[in-house]
């Protein structure tokens, strides 16, 4: 009986994909709670619209951001840092949403990093086009805690490499709703994000968003 009823019910342990040692992908995780995600990043951009940021070397950056949380990630012409305010407004970043604190600790414990507590949230805006070159995430002092991201709308080719910039990086397709975790020693591992690829979302239009759960401090 019961194996009948369940028959078409999408059994959303069985996305549980290990990438590599400490990377776990956790294909449409955040699908129950989209909306709710939607309507906190609304109010998110109310307070601190999307803009692009320049570069220590002078470029800006295709991709846009804004942040939410008690510290934001930024770039200027004096480098990287994470600041308790938004340098746009000069007033503190928005509060990161309960939806997206208790998204991310889900996600964290299900990949087996028990209790964490994200003091930042990075947001990203891709148009078609928009692209992230191979980096580190390292301007944080803990890098035992892990990061966790969310991707929703337009799908993009995300490109993971090594401990090295010369590593060959591997792609997978990232698609709406897909939550990866990066721990252990996964956390320093060089990725980017491939030009986003024009297209149409129902939810989120011509764009991709990504959230991205740090522990800052
Ligand atoms: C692997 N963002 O914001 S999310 C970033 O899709 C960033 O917007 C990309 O890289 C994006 O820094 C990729 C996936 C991601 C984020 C952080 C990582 C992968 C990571 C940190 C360490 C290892
Ligand atoms: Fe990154």
């Amino acid at each position: 009986m019961t194996a009948d009823l369940l028959e078409n019910v999408p059994d959303v342990r069985a996305s549980e994909e290990v990438i590599a040692d400490g990377a776990v992908l956790l294909r449409g995780f955040a699908k129950t709670i989209e909306i709710e995600l939607l309507e906190a990043l609304r109010a998110i951009l109310e307070q601190a619209p999307f803009r692009h940021m320049t570069t220590p070397g002078g470029h800006q950056m295709s991709v846009a951001m804004t942040n939410c949380g008690n510290f934001g990630w930024v770039t200027d012409r004096t480098g990287y840092r994470y600041d308790p305010c938004d340098p746009q407004s000069g007033k503190p970043w928005p509060p990161m949403p309960g939806s997206f604190r208790e998204l991310a600790r889900a996600a964290a414990d299900r990949a087996g990093f028990g209790g964490f507590a994200p003091d930042a949230c990075l947001l990203n805006c891709y148009q078609p086009g928009a692209r992230m070159s191979l980096h580190q995430d390292r301007d944080e002092n803990d890098f035992t805690a892990p990061i966790v991201s969310v991707s929703l709308g337009l799908p993009a080719t995300f490109l993971f490499g090594g401990l090295k910039r010369s590593d060959k990086p591997r792609r997978f397709r990232l698609e709406h709703g897909d939550v990866i975790v990066w721990g252990g020693p996964a956390r320093l591992v060089f990725h980017g994000v491939a030009p986003l690829a024009a297209g149409e979302h129902s939810l989120l239009g011509h764009q991709r968003i990504n959230l991205t759960f740090r522990k800052a401090r």
